[in-house]
């Protein structure tokens, strides 16, 4: 049986996928590889889906099948995890938005290195954003976005975020497929990437260096 728990989940083999994990985490593997190969099976789902080889139930099945992963995984990832939170981290897909899978991947990689994460979910008004972020007070907050009417969404958030006074206290993150350097620029953020890991990578960076 290949241990590539990557393919596991483009083929929707969710028993297999499911033992593999427990096995591999019991045999004590990084949490953090597993979850890494989740990512790529997830990026390759969502590519079929595209070309029309999966259909909407492939594509929701894969989903389900990534949360149970990211169950099983839970507990190891929490003993690799610092014992103090290394900074909070919100995240949201704004309105008009429905896509989530690349959200939640990057939130799941976010909490396994250590970050509190308030995931305010799809589909969110740029208020909402604006109360959490008093509430909470975060160091980051990351938008994601898959579809481009959700740019005004996010470029309202952040204006609003700015008028309220609390733009200075975090940087602003853009991710999912279809951001760009301009869009970027659009919204004003301070980072955007199309890769879960790089904007986990700039987290850390950018919190190491405070
Ligand atoms: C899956 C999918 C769906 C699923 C969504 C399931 C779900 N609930 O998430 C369903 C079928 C519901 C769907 C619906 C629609 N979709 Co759709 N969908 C896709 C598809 C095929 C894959 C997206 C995906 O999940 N990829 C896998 C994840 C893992 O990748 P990702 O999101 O890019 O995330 C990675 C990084 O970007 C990063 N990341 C993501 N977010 C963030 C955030 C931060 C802060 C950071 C640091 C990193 C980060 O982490 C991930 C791992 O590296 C894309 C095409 C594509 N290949 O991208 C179209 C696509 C996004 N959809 C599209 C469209 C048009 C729609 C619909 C309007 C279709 C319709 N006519 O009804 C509706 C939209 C409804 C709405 N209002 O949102 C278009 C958008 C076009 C555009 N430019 O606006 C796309 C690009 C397809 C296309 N080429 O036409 N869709």
């Amino acid at each position: 049986m290949s241990e590539d728990l990557g393919m596991a989940i483009v083929e929707l083999n969710r028993d297999e996928a499911l033992d593999m994990v427990k096995r591999r985490c019991e045999k004590g593997e990084n949490p953090l590889h597993l979850l890494d190969e989740c990512r790529r099976g997830m990026v390759i789902v969502g590519e079929r889906y595209q070309k029309g080889e999966y259909f909407l139930s492939e594509l929701m099945m894969s989903a389900e099948l990534f949360k149970g992963v990211v169950e099983i995984l839970d507990p190891y990832l929490a003993k690799t995890r610092p014992s103090k939170p290394r900074g909070k981290v919100l995240v949201a897909t704004l309105r008009g938005d429905i896509h989530y899978l690349g959200k939640d991947l990057f939130a799941a990689l976010c909490k396994a290195q250590g970050f509190e994460v308030y995931n305010l979910g799809v589909d969110v008004a740029p208020q909402l954003v604006v109360d959490k972020v008093k509430e909470v007070k975060p160091d980051f907050v990351g938008f994601s976005a898959l579809i481009t009417s959700v740019f005004a969404a996010m470029k309202e958030a952040s204006e609003m975020l700015e008028e309220a006074g609390l733009r200075k206290h975090f940087k602003l993150m853009v991710g999912g497929g279809i951001s760009t350097p301009m869009v970027k620029e659009y919204i004003g953020a301070d980072f955007q990437t199309t890769d879960a890991m790089e904007g986990v990578a700039y987290c850390m960076k950018s919190i190491g260096g405070k």
